[in-house]
Formats: structure tokens, sequence, C-alpha cells
């Protein structure tokens, strides 16, 4: 059985984009999802945020289920275009009072607040001038965090500054299966890099403002395997795992690239751009699910792809390996290559086909099981020397799946989107247990 140290924090995490809803609600822009939505053939069941989890109007009865959970902690979103509707000007005072009534809800209920500030709701209108792929994207995502930590860090003092880079990266401008669609890869380098440097300008902007705050970022990594015994494989792993983990977390803390990427992104680096990328944070905000399978792809714009994983381990309904084993070397690999931050896991979680039965329960023993299997690993990692000091589940409530829209299911409350009830499922008991005992 796991022991997690004292005053290890047990938390819950959602997105903005992905349980709001009231898109058109108290003055805020338009985003690039909302847009991309729009595009058939884009989400899976053609569905969007426009509703979600109506969470916007909701939040009270969502921190009252997460009292219930017995979270310390949550981790949610500000929505940019709410704040700054077309990205830049003047602040939207409407949209701003959204996250003031939810972080006093939040400090009310005892839940200490964790501020994403981009989770990949970009205002469309920076995006017709470029969005990631223009510098001039920087400065405004500058303004935009500082002016966001101004108004609400009274309050709350942890700030992640972007989610999962590499993942905007990859599936908005290199595979194009997100928004905004792009599938080049020039598109993705550039924008790979402009992340990187908002990031660490926002830091150093941030720095000045307040000491009060703890900054960080939330990075997906994972072991990246050849998907096969070939010699290509294994340079296609080398590969993804040089563009996915790599070029977010070297950047950041050792303040270059990796050799075998450098030269990439070399026509977008300018004179101190990796300095400046390079910034000394509070925390690593680890998203893990699970592991890759990469090979050779000539079709794909990197020239690199991931593929479906050997069938000898069971999947979530995302298709994704159920492999703790790769929780823990992912931990390990922080420790041993980057110094051993202090991380927090920012998401962990997994997709099933949930069913209610006939009693309105659902009961959900894989996903029970998938956390259990995930937290031993982590409790492996933290007795070999890890510093992990606290868990996010992903996430607390059935939510948009991005391009896979509502049909995978990751909450530990089943939302029906037809009457916006919430059910909380088997594995919620499970983890208000957790949080109460703190062990397994
Ligand atoms: O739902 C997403 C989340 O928005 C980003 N991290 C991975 C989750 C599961 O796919």
């Amino acid at each position: 059985m796991p022991v997690f140290p004292s005053g290890f924090v047990w938390g819950a995490a959602t997105a903005a984009y992905q349980i709001e809803g009231a898109v058109h609600e108290g003055g805020r822009g338009e985003n690039i999802w909302d847009r991309f939505c729009r595009q058939p053939g884009r989400i899976r069941d053609g569905s969007s945020g426009e509703v979600a989890c109506d969470h916007y109007r909701r939040y009270a009865e969502d921190i009252a289920l997460m009292g219930d959970l017995g979270v310390g902690a949550y981790r949610f979103s500000i929505a940019w275009p709410r704040l700054f509707p077309a990205g830049k000007g003047p602040l939207n005072r409407q949209g701003l009072d959204f996250y003031d009534r939810l972080v006093d809800g939040l400090c009310e209920a005892g839940i200490t607040p964790f501020a994403t500030l981009y989770y990949w709701d970009l205002p469309q209108e920076l995006q017709a001038r470029g969005g990631w792929t223009n510098r001039d994207t920087i400065p405004r995502f500058v303004d935009y965090a500082c002016a966001a930590a101004e108004r609400l860090g009274d309050r709350v003092q942890d700030f992640i500054l972007m989610n999962e880079i590499s993942v905007a990266a990859w599936r908005g401008h290199a595979t194009g299966i997100h928004a905004p669609g792009i599938a080049d890869a020039r598109a993705f380098l550039a924008a790979t890099h402009h992340m990187n440097l908002a990031q660490g300008e926002a830091i150093r902007a941030m720095r000045g403002e307040s000491s009060r705050w703890r900054l960080g970022s939330a990075l997906n990594l994972m072991p990246v395997d050849p998907a096969d015994d070939s010699i290509g494989a294994a340079d296609a792993a080398d590969l993804v795992d040089a563009f996915w983990n790599g070029s977010v977390i070297d950047p950041l803390i050792h303040g270059r690239y990796p050799e075998i990427v450098a030269g990439r992104f070399q026509p977008f680096v300018q004179e101190d751009d990796m300095e400046r990328i390079r910034q000394k944070v509070d925390f690593i905000g680890l998203n893990h699910y699970s592991r890759a399978y990469a090979r050779q792809d000539p079709d794909q714009p990197l020239g690199v792809g991931m593929v479906a994983p050997p069938d000898d381990r069971p999947t979530t309904a995302m298709g994704w390996r159920i492999d703790g084993g790769g929780f823990r070397e992912t931990l390990m690999r922080l420790k041993e290559d980057y110094g051993n931050p202090p991380v927090h896991v920012t998401e962990n979680g997994a997709a099933f086909d949930d069913i209610v039965d006939a009693d309105g329960r659902i009961s959900d023993p894989a996903r029970i099981a998938f956390l259990e299997e995930y937290l031993s690993a982590l409790g492996q990692a933290i007795e070999a020397g890890c510093d992990v000091r606290s868990y996010f589940v992903w996430s607390l409530m059935d939510n948009f799946e991005w391009a896979e829209g509502y049909t995978k299911r990751f909450g530990l409350v089943h939302v029906d989107y037809a009457t916006q009830k919430r059910t909380p499922k088997d594995s919620f008991g499970w983890y208000a247990r957790l949080t109460r005992e703190g062990r397994f």
C-alpha cells in the first residue's frame, strides 16, 4: 500500500472550454475552438463546448461536489477570451467577475485554487493574425497573464502558465486534429517556440509584480517507445521524444532544445530567446496518461507519427495503454534528468465507457483499478525520492474531450448532458475515501 507524505494534497482538475459552456455570456469573445468545432468533420460527434457542463452557471453546485469529494485543491483554467474578448484591449470586467465568484467560492469551501492561464482557448482574433505562429502573440499573452494574476492573485497563489504546450503544438499545428487545425512542420516549430517564449516572458513579468505567486507549467510528459524492432522506429521514437517531451522541458529547465531537433527550431530563435525561456519555476506540473509508440510516417508533416500500443495490456476508451510503470518512469526522469523539481501531478485519469444502471448508479471498477495502479506507481516514485507534492485527478466531471466531443468520459462525476444532472460514480466514493484517509 503506498504511503503518501503528510501534507500531500489531493485535488481534481478541469479546463474552461471543456466545462464552462455559456460561450456567448458575459461578453466573452470567440476562441479557436468555437471556430474549429463549427467546421464539419472536426469533432467526432459534431458537438462543441457551447453548453458543455454549464459550469459557468452551476459552479456553486460543482464546488459543493468538490467539498463532498474532500479535495484540498482544485485546478481550473481561466478563459483568455472572457477577460480579453479580442485577445487584447480593455479588460472585460464581466468575464473577470465569473472567476472572482469561482475563486471566492473555492476559498469559502477551504479548497485551494490552482489557476491555469492558457488552456488552448486562444482568442480567435489573435488566430486571425497567425496565432502562436506569430511572435506578436507573445506580448498579448504576457499582458493577459499579468492582468489575470493581478486581479485574482490576492487569493490565488499557484499559477500554471501553460497547459501542455507540446499537445497544443503537435495536435493543433502538426497533425491538425485540434484547433486551429493546421498540419505544417514550420507552424509546429514556430508555435512551440512562441508558446515556450510566451511562458518565459510571462513568468518574468509576473515575478516582477509579486513574489507571493508560485509559478509553473503543466507538461504532458510520457515515455516514447519504438512501435517495432526496426531502426526506423527507434529513430522515430527519439524524434517524437525530442519534440513531445524535450522541446518543452529542456528549454524551460536547461535553456536549450534537444540536440536532434535544435537546428529545426533555429529559424524561429532570436538572440536571448533561450535565456528568456529558461526560468526558475516553483514547480513542474505533470500531466500523464500513458506511454507512446512511434514510427516513421512520411504522410505526417514531421515525418513521424504515434501509433496504437501493442495489445498485450488493456487500454482505456481512448485506446491508451494502461501502464503505471510509464508514470513511475516519467517521474524518475524528472528526478534524474531535471534536478528533482517539486512536482504537482496536475492531471492523471482515464476514460471508460461508463454505464448508468437501472438504479442510476455508475459502477466504474476499471477507473478505480486504473487509479490504484497509477497511484501505486506514484507512491513508489515518492519512495524513490521524487519530490511530488500533489495529485489532481482528471477529471472532476465528464466533459468536452476536444476532437472526441462528448464521446469520452473522464469524470469522477457523471454528467447527463441532456439534463445537466451530476451523479457521482463509484470512483468518486473511492477517491473521497483516499482524500480523507490518505491511503487506499
Ligand atoms: O481532456 C484532456 C485535457 O484537456 C488535456 N490533457 C489530457 C486530457 C485527456 O485527454
